[in-house]
């Protein structure tokens, strides 16, 4: 049975030898052009960066290496990581050794960690703990040891995998850790080398899960918000650190730091609340003649809905899809859940209205609090850190395959305002089609 790392370094020299006969033949070929509404407009739709572990078509929503996100669903979490890595599904007992691989690196936290999260004050975001944390571990980048010694470019993939299964591991460890402190909910909880990602994170949370449906819905969880292309805030910020040979630790932590914004990943937290204070106001589940109100109330006050819409899609997210099936099938009479599924019903009609919202539809965030809520999981501060913890898989390989394809610094170019006046007078109009 070939290692992971056997099955990498196979791959890599080929795609090296690929991407360097691709740039000598084609370099020169014209991908995209560059509009002044796109530079104003925060360069949304430009094709400038590569990403292979998934792509967003705004038609169709998340592909994990070429596999609709539906299809994937059900595997575990430790299936896609190695599906994000290598672009194939591991046989079982490949998917066993990585599980175990995982399972022993977590329980290798150093206590040094915990001192500086305890010494963090009381009302800090647990976004913001769960970033200090990551920094905090950054003497322990094999990257970082290996560059100083000397490494060669060639090799940078080796330290930063196991970077990359280093953070995988120890993200929930960090997470749940924060999530005990944070919330008063006792000591920390061990992990247990017999367990999967998905089971462990659920039993260091200490939350109750008897009937076993809480730990599917973690799986369920970290597989769906595991990647999401290269052009999202989170991916793009932990890529362009990475890109300047900052190791992982700094990588992530600065992506973590984009995911902690209202209009990315806090959004899992501002829809629930959302929902929540919808439900309070009105004392019970509304109607949809009252989510209609209060939805004016909120575009009213200059506010966004919150798990709606999106930088990309222009379609319901299927990984929202995923999420609303499994609320259907695990907690259909839930209040809550049953307040998300009318939002559903009323919130894409009503910003269909409003001529400037490109997509009326939900994105991942629109469901995933109320099966959380449901289960136990009722601290809404928390939710991006779960968002987080997922991700980290994703932005990792990604980080992966940049320093195996040995990728330069990411160095765009900017302009003055003056430059734009000027060429824009005298630049032709029209674009071509976007990817
Ligand atoms: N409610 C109200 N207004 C919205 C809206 C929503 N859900 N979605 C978009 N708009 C507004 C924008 O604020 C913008 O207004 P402006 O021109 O006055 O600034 C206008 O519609 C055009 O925006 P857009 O081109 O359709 O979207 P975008 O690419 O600029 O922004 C996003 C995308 C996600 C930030 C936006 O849809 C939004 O704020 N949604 C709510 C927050 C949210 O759910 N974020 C999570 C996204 C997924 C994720 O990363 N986790």
């Amino acid at each position: 049975m070939a290692t992971l790392k056997e099955v990498l370094a196979g791959q890599i020299s080929t795609a090296r030898q690929n991407a360097k006969e691709f740039v000598k033949q084609y370099g020169t070929k014209v991908i995209d052009q560059v509009t002044l509404e796109q530079i104003y407009g925060g360069m949304r739709g430009i094709s400038c960066l590569i990403c292979d572990t998934s792509s967003v078509p705004a038609d169709k929503g998340l592909i994990i290496r070429g596999r609709p996100v539906a299809e994937v669903a059900n595997n575990l979490p430790e299936e896609v990581l190695w599906l994000l890595l290598t672009g194939e599904m591991p046989d079982k007992a490949n998917t066993e050794a990585l599980r175990a691989d995982l399972a022993k690196r977590s329980a290798a936290v150093p206590e040094y960690v915990w001192k500086v999260i305890d010494a963090m004050p009381a009302d800090a975001h647990p976004m913001c703990l769960f970033s200090t944390a990551i920094l905090a571990l950054e003497g322990e980048s094999a990257f970082r040891k290996r560059y100083d010694e000397g490494l060669r470019k060639e090799d940078f993939w080796e330290p930063t995998l196991e970077d990359t299964l280093n953070l995988v591991a120890q993200t929930p460890v960090l997470a749940a850790g924060i999530y005990r402190k944070k919330f008063n909910k006792g000591a920390r909880i061990a992990p247990d080398a017999k367990l999967d990602l998905g089971a462990n994170f659920v039993r260091m949370l200490g939350l109750d899960d008897k009937g076993g449906e809480f730990t599917k819905l973690m799986r369920l969880y970290l597989v769906l918000h595991s990647d999401h292309e290269n052009g999202n805030v989170s991916a793009m910020a932990t890529a362009t650190v990475n890109s300047a040979l900052s190791d992982l630790y700094y990588s992530l932590s600065a992506g973590m730091n984009g995911l902690a914004g209202p209009l990315h990943g806090l959004a899992n937290q501002e829809c629930l609340n959302w929902v929540l204070g919808l439900m309070k106001k009105l004392g019970g589940t509304p109607t949809k003649e009252q989510i209609e109100h209060y939805a004016d109330e909120t575009l009213g006050a200059g506010k966004v809905i919150p798990g709606y819409g999106h930088g990309v899609l222009r379609v319901t997210d299927p990984r929202f899809e995923c999420f609303y099936e499994f609320g259907k099938k695990h907690c259909p009479e839930d209040p809550v859940f049953k307040t998300v599924k009318t939002v559903f019903e009323v919130i894409p009609g009503k910003l269909q209205q409003i001529q400037k919202i490109k997509n009326p539809w939900p994105n991942v965030d629109a469901a995933s609090g109320s099966l959380l809520y449901h289960f136990g999981l009722t601290e809404t501060l928390f939710y991006t850190v779960l968002f987080g913890v997922s991700r980290t898989m994703g932005v990792c390989a990604q980080s992966l395959w940049s320093r195996a394809m040995m990728q330069p610094l990411i160095r765009p170019k900017s302009v003055t305002t003056a430059f734009l006046e000027s060429t824009a007078k005298t630049a032709q109009s029209g674009r071509l089609p976007t990817a």
